[in-house]
């Protein structure tokens, strides 16, 4: 591991930026940069080299189809969760996972007790529409989403059709928070691009009750 990460509770040295980004039926807001830029930079190698990126399939028409992008599942013992029908048990914490959970709570002010990190190899991986809002989250779940690497941009489609889809383009760096009854309204995709782009890490952080 690298020496010169820091392991104490929080990985900022002055409060970070943050912007609301106002969309009805729910609340978004954005921190970037969230990290001093050598921890983002940093983090973003060791976590590409450190955790167990695994391709899973899911079950699609009755056929086993590998998922378009690498996944691992980190977080505390018992907090199982199924994503689109994958059971997945966590492995646990990692120090660098761990220290940016405590950055995560400190700067959101919400508990975290897991995490789901997604591994966009280049512009054919892809997360296709979907809530987060798996029962396990229980009601208008808190999900911080972290990026680092390439940037990809993020769309929310709201489920009654009236309002425009909203793009946010997620650089390096950038921390995403879906509050409120954003789960219950919208969807959310990163759509694959045509443009030649590296690799890209999200994790996103949640609370699963038990
Ligand atoms: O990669 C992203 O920004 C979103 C990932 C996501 O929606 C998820 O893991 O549920
Ligand atoms: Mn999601």
């Amino acid at each position: 591991m690298d020496s010169s990460f820091n392991h104490e509770a929080s990985l900022f040295d002055s409060q970070p930026v943050k912007s609301d980004i106002p969309i009805e039926d729910g609340s978004l807001c954005l921190w970037h940069p969230l990290l001093p830029p050598e921890q983002a930079d940093m983090l973003f190698t060791q976590l590409t080299k450190t955790l167990q990126w695994q391709q899973d399939s899911m079950a699609i028409a009755g056929k086993q189809v590998l998922i378009p992008r690498l996944q691992a599942w980190y977080g505390d013992a018992g907090s199982q969760y199924s994503y689109s029908g994958i059971a997945l048990e966590p492995l646990p914490w990692t120090a660098e996972l761990l220290t940016i959970k405590n950055t995560l709570e400190a700067i959101t002010q919400q508990p975290f007790n897991s995490v789901l990190a997604n591994y966009y190899r280049d512009g054919n991986d892809s997360v296709a529409w979907h809530q987060d809002n798996e029962p396990e989250l229980g009601h208008n779940p808190v999900i911080a989403s972290l990026s680092l690497g390439e940037t990809r941009q993020f769309q929310l489609r709201h489920l009654n059709g009236n309002y425009p889809t909203v793009k946010l383009n997620l650089p390096h760096n950038a921390l995403l928070l879906m509050s409120g009854s954003t789960q219950q309204y919208w969807l959310h995709q990163i759509p694959k691009t045509k443009k030649v782009v590296g690799p890209r890490i999200n994790l996103t952080f949640r609370f699963i009750k038990h």
